[in-house]
């Protein structure tokens, strides 16, 4: 535990011994907290004195559910209430003058706890919980507060939204992590978003919100609902209404905090002025005359550096003119990035405000074939006085994104002690206490994000990452088994394996493990290719035939089990399919793999087949934010990412797909996302002839077009913005399918 003491330096050095033996975590870590060398076990059953300051709050509830009071006077008397109430004046001067702050020491005979308001008594209270649940602890003192006022969630991802369940469950976990934002506005709930925004929710789903606030309320956690309008609404009266008349119903179903999101929308909704003048409607007309309702919060539509144009005045309208009040929501330099002092440097002073943190991970809607279970890192920890807000936009799996969401926490709760590293271990012991060790192997091979259209990275197998390499480099440039390496490797294989099938079998966090099933199913079989990628390259080096021909026979079958895997589970649109250990591991294994085979067919004359996932297309673009795009292969067909955001894509741009031979084509499709758009394109095929033009045509299903490719041997198409002014389109799919009879591939 570190000791960031304040106010406490020269008492805690004469009263106060170091820590013993016991190791004392409270989670976020407190700002103080000051620990005796003497030590006291708690247990449940103690003489409760609660502040009728408190008298039905969740605080009293709270500890009444951690407690079985007892009257037996010789009990540890447990004290609660606010800095405010008469008999707490001696401890008031203790007590942080900071909203949610609390006061908490724990005595020989007493354990007082004394909050500056009521949700720091209740923090307090959390506080007080986690020592119960260790027992016996030291005597300790501790004076916390928040560092960012609003901490939390905005369920703001594409995709499947959470269960009722999976929400229930993060309300708790909330409250247990001091966080005290919730923002509901998944985007693929049609009565948050277009085109369903203006109705009222049906009954059922009414009835679980109903259930969402009241558990909300339970864990000291605000809230929010959100509305996602800006895609259809016009500026009139009319739909002014129809949202305050949205919000009057959420209101009745016991909803008592709003937010207005604008993000990723075009046309009309997208005008500063009508935002403002129609968040401060709501703000006048609503939130101050009920008078129980949280500040407003709004998405911007440019809700980040790369999309603002401040000349263009969007930003300033907003900093000008929206009640102060109101807080705006950012996610920093770009849609996906890392805050820190220079981002909020530049948008504070737009804003005229504090920004209200909207941070987009660990979100992995535009990466959903993979899990972002590494540790929270990049953010500054010099921000506390720049910030609202931070809330964390989470993946669609609930439990596994409680990992990050943990360490969010932490971090917001007090950045200048947060230590990335020990946060993420911490946070894996909680979620699963029994199998720690096999969820950090997990998650430390689960936590980049793959290629993406936002460049946003995360660090992957770095505990491993010198061992890889050298054993990499030694075999393949020295042709050498560098020891060391090798056993680790083979060892972090091992433990692969284990924690793979330890994990798929434990009972421990169900809900957890159904997350990640089908990603754990792949680490079991990427923990098996390694192992046998390592006795492949192994036996090439001593020259072991039968040895060699099994490994390279298993490692096959293993290519393609993984293949199967990726096929089968988490086939959504977008980026279907399961990776794991995609950033060090698998490239590793490949590689060994690819280098093992070609020695052995040049030593034995054998034709085996060395390549691994083999990727006939290229894609080239000088469109900024097409140049990035993935391409996949699925059987013969390759097919572009599909992008969602609206590409503005120059006069003259192009995007190029190489073919890796001249291949038959059956079919090309395409997709700008409107009708008509095609008609600033060019679409143009390479054959041995060079560049030629085809016709492109509507198919009648949606926008979707094509171009007249039947039959014809292309080595690249191209398509280009054949104007001279700057298009706005989508770009939803891009499919090239080869025929059948092609031709053997010439490899
Ligand atoms: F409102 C925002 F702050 C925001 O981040 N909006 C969305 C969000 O719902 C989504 O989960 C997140 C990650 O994909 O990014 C924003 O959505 C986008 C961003 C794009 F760049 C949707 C399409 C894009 F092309």
């Amino acid at each position: 535990m570190k000791n960031h003491s304040w106010l406490m330096g020269t008492l805690a050095s004469l009263f106060w011994g170091t820590l013993g033996a016991q190791q004392l975590y409270i989670q976020p870590t407190p700002q103080s907290c000051v620990e005796a060398s003497d030590s006291v076990f708690l247990s449940v059953d103690f003489h409760l004195e609660v502040a009728p300051s408190l008298a039905g709050t969740p605080t009293e509830k709270l500890l009444r559910s951690i407690a079985s009071p007892v009257t037996d006077g010789n009990k540890l008397i447990v004290k609660v209430g606010l800095k405010s109430d008469k008999n707490m004046k001696k401890y008031a001067v203790k007590v942080p003058q900071v909203a949610e702050g609390y006061y908490l020491i724990v005595g020989k005979e007493a354990v007082v706890i004394v909050g500056s308001d009521e949700r720091g008594a209740y923090y307090g209270v959390q506080t007080f919980a986690q020592l119960l649940a260790q027992g016996k602890v030291p005597l300790v003192e501790v004076k916390d507060y928040p560092d960012v006022p609003f901490r939390g969630v905005v369920e703001g991802f594409y995709g499947t939204p959470w269960s009722h369940e999976a929400r229930l469950s993060q309300l708790d976990f909330y409250g247990r992590n001091k966080m005290n934002v919730y923002l509901y506005g998944p985007k693929d709930d049609p009565y948050h978003s277009t085109p369903n925004w203006r109705k009222p929710y049906p009954q059922q789903e009414a009835a679980q919100l109903q259930q969402l606030v009241q558990r909300a309320n339970e864990n000291n956690v605000l809230f929010y609902w959100a509305i996602h309008p800006g895609q259809d609404i016009r500026w009139n009266e009319e739909d002014r209404d129809a949202l305050m008349n949205k919000f009057e119903r959420m209101y009745e179903l016991g909803v008592r905090a709003f937010a207005v999101f604008f993000d990723d929308i075009s046309g009309e909704g997208t005008k500063a002025d009508k935002q403002a003048a129609l968040l401060n409607y709501i703000d006048d007309h609503f939130v101050k005359v009920k008078g129980d309702v949280a500040p407003l919060v709004m998405c911007p539509t440019e809700y980040n550096k790369s999309w603002s144009n401040v000349e263009g005045g969007y930003l300033p309208t907003l900093g000008d003119r929206l009640n102060k009040g109101i807080q705006i929501m950012w996610t920093g330099d770009r849609v996906i990035a890392c805050i820190d002092k220079p981002s909020m440097d530049f948008i504070n002073p737009l804003l005229k405000r504090n920004a209200y943190i909207w941070w987009n991970f660990p979100v992995s809607d535009y990466v959903r074939d993979h899990l972002l279970m590494g540790p929270v890192y990049g953010n500054g920890l010099d921000i506390k006085d720049d910030l609202a807000a931070f809330v964390s936009n989470p993946m669609e799996h609930p439990e596994a994104s409680k990992v990050a969401l943990y360490s969010v926490a932490d971090y917001a709760w007090n950045l200048e002690a947060y230590d990335s590293h020990a946060s993420w271990k911490r946070a894996l012991q909680s979620l699963m206490p029994q199998h720690a060790a096999y969820l950090e192997t997990f998650a430390t091979h689960n936590s980049d994000l793959g290629k993406n259209g936002h460049r946003f990275n995360r660090e992957e197998s770095e505990a491993l990452r010198p061992q890889l390499e050298e054993l990499l480099n030694a075999y393949t440039q020295d042709r050498r088994k560098e020891d060391t390496a090798w056993k680790a490797v083979r060892e972090e294989c091992r433990n692969i394996r284990v924690a793979a099938d330890a994990l798929l079998a434990s009972t421990e966090n169900r809900a957890l493990i159904e997350d990640i099933r089908p990603w754990l199913l792949q680490f079991k079989l990427m923990g098996e290719y390694g192992d046998e990628v390592l006795t492949m390259a192994e036996a090439e080096l001593s020259g072991y035939s039968e040895t060699f021909g099994t490994a390279y026979a298993h490692a096959k079958a293993l290519q393609a089990l993984m293949g199967e895997v990726d096929a089968t589970y988490n086939q959504n649109p977008y980026q279907p399919g399961v990776k794991t250990g995609s950033k060090r591991l698998q490239p590793t294994f490949d590689a060994l793999f690819q280098t093992a085979t070609e020695r052995w067919n040049q030593a034995t004359g054998a034709r085996l087949e060395s390549e691994t996932a083999y990727m006939p297309y290229t894609l080239r673009s000088n469109v900024r934010q097409l140049s990035q795009l993935p391409v996949r292969r699925k059987g013969r067909t390759g097919e572009v990412t599909p992008s969602n955001e609206v590409i503005l894509w120059q006069a003259g741009g192009q995007v190029t797909v190489e073919l890796d031979y001249a291949r038959t084509l059956e079919s090309l499709l395409f997709d700008l996302g409107t009708a008509g758009a095609e008609a600033a394109f060019r679409l143009d095929i390479k054959t041995d002839e060079g560049w030629q033009e085809v016709a492109v045509t509507p198919t009648g299903r949606k926008t979707i077009l094509q171009a007249e490719v039947s039959g014809r041997k292309v080595t690249a198409v191209r398509l280009t913005n054949h104007t001279d002014a700057e298009q706005k389109v989508y770009f939803k799919l891009f499919r090239i399918s080869p025929a059948e009879n092609e031709g053997q591939s010439p490899r």
